[in-house]
């Protein structure tokens, strides 16, 4: 269950993290199709406790697998399904089968008016009582299998996965997404199930809606979230098989190497070289929804030369199945996305330039992250070729004779006679511009008859990285 029934060349997934459903069908038809997403990751589909503050992550403690959130109902949802796959742009759904919510004083009541007694293991609108979960542990050694497994993850109340009237919901609940058009999932925690419950489930669950456009006898596309650092008890190897898996190194290397802490000229061997998984099993991406919350290597929107020039590596070059974060706005890890004073999540505004202004960051819609999504379109089945570098932070690589790409990580200008690969030309940097009524809106590059080009990326520019391709020939 690796492929992700992608349409036509195009092949990135963008997370809209919070978004509603009404906005992301518009999104999908304004926005995602002209230009060329594959893809959305949603948020949590389904009814979630209420946190005092409205926190993102109260949407991971589930009550019931009603399709109510604050992102819409089921109607609003099946909605959004049907309109991004009429304009070609698949649904992912990021699905919590490994627990319910935590501790609640008395009653909790859901977004969908479900109540529950989360202390008892009481989830009457599922229904799960305590025999369907794990009995109560802590987490405290991570390298310990049971705890990882069988304990439960921030108090978070453990399913039984081996337990049937367990599995039966699970799969009723995966069954009715696919029912409504839905082309795959995001599988939350996954390394705290077993992969042999898992891969019960996986095979159990019907295959995807032609009615949707997809083919007969197609699985959904699985993509699991197992954080692996390496040398870990619970391994990202008892998953992959089953379907993609998150590839944490990838954002932690490539963060690591933006930042400045390692030298762009390693990034020659990116790939399995650097320990990540083959290719087709990695989703990978610069940040997710949690690691950008934290400190350390990982970049996020708050860094944004950075992030624009680690974002564009990660699309120019050939590895991994692609996945583009797109935040909102915060301080603090807590914080709830844009809402209003009744605390409904708000729809995102844009400004004359396509840019959100409310709260949301949206980095896919950043020209330099959305032009490198069309750059991966228009590269797509090429190789990787004529790799240079200055043996320090300038680097360079063809892809075929569609595209070529350099980056200026240094504090001097890069100022370099390059081979481009590309066919004699005047291109449009898709970077500082985009190709627009015939002309080029920023840098314009001139590849004589011999694919050699003068590219040039001042230290001080405010990107660091130059892109050309097929698509953007004058
Ligand atoms: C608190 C204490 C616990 C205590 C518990 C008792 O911290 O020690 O046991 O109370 O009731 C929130 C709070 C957290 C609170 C918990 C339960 O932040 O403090 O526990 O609720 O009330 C998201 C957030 C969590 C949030 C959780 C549920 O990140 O902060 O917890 O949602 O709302 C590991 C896993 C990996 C996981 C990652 C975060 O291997 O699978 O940690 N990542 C996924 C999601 C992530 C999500 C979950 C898993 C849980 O990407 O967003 O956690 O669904 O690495």
């Amino acid at each position: 269950q690796h492929n992700p029934h992608w349409w036509g060349n195009r092949n990135t997934i963008v997370h809209l993290f919070e978004w509603k459903w009404s906005d992301i069908a518009n999104e999908c038809e304004n926005f995602l199709a002209p230009q060329g997403y594959a893809g959305v990751q949603v948020s949590p589909v389904n009814e979630n406790i209420i946190s005092a503050g409205r926190p993102w992550w109260e949407r991971y403690q589930p009550i019931s697998y009603k399709l109510i959130t604050r992102s819409g109902n089921e109607l609003d949802f099946a909605s959004m399904v049907r309109r991004c796959n009429d304009v070609g742009v698949r649904i992912y759904v990021d699905v919590l089968l490994n627990h319910m919510s935590g501790d609640f004083e008395g009653t909790a009541v859901g977004t969908g008016g479900s109540v529950a007694e989360p202390s008892k293991k009481s989830f009457p609108a599922v229904p799960y009582t305590a025999a369907d979960f794990h009995p109560s542990c802590d987490i405290t050694d991570w390298n310990d299998r049971f705890q990882v497994q069988q304990c439960e993850l921030v108090g978070l109340k453990d399913l039984d996965q081996g337990n049937n009237w367990v599995r039966t919901q699970l799969i009723a609940f995966l069954d009715h997404l696919i029912q409504l058009g839905v082309a795959g999932f995001r599988v939350d925690a996954a390394k705290h199930m077993a992969a042999s419950d898992l891969k019960f489930i996986y095979d159990n669950v019907r295959d995807l809606n032609t009615d949707h456009g997809f083919p007969n006898n197609a699985r959904a596309f699985i993509f699991q979230e197992v954080i692996d650092h390496g040398h870990e008890t619970v391994s990202r190897e008892e998953y992959n098989q089953l379907g993609a898996v998150t590839e944490f190194r990838f954002s932690e290397e490539i963060g690591k190497a933006f930042r400045g802490h390692n030298t762009l000229k390693w990034l020659q061997s990116w790939g399995t070289a650097w320990g990540f998984l083959p290719s087709e099993q990695a989703l990978t991406f610069v940040d997710n929804h949690d690691n950008q919350r934290d400190s350390g290597e990982v970049l996020n929107y708050k860094s944004p030369k950075q992030y624009k020039m680690a974002t564009a590596f990660h699309l120019a070059y050939p590895y991994g199945i692609s996945r583009v974060m797109s935040s909102f706005g915060f301080d603090d890890r807590d914080q709830a996305p844009p809402q209003d004073a009744s605390e409904n999540i708000i729809s995102p505004q844009f400004d004359v330039e396509g840019a959100c202004t409310n709260g949301w960051i949206c980095e896919h819609r950043w020209r330099q992250i959305y032009n490198m999504v069309g750059f991966k379109n228009a590269v797509r089945g090429t190789g990787l070729s004529n790799w240079w570098d200055n043996g320090d932070n300038q680097v360079a690589f063809c892809r075929g004779s569609k595209g070529f790409i350099a980056f200026n990580n240094n504090n001097y200008d890069l100022n370099e006679t390059l081979q481009t690969c590309l066919p004699a030309g005047t291109y449009c940097d898709v970077i500082s511009g985009a190709k627009l009524n015939g002309a080029c809106a920023g840098k314009s590059v001139t590849v004589d008859g011999n694919g050699y080009a003068h590219i040039s990326i001042g230290a001080n520019e405010f990107d660091g990285v130059l892109a050309l391709h097929a698509d953007a020939k004058l």
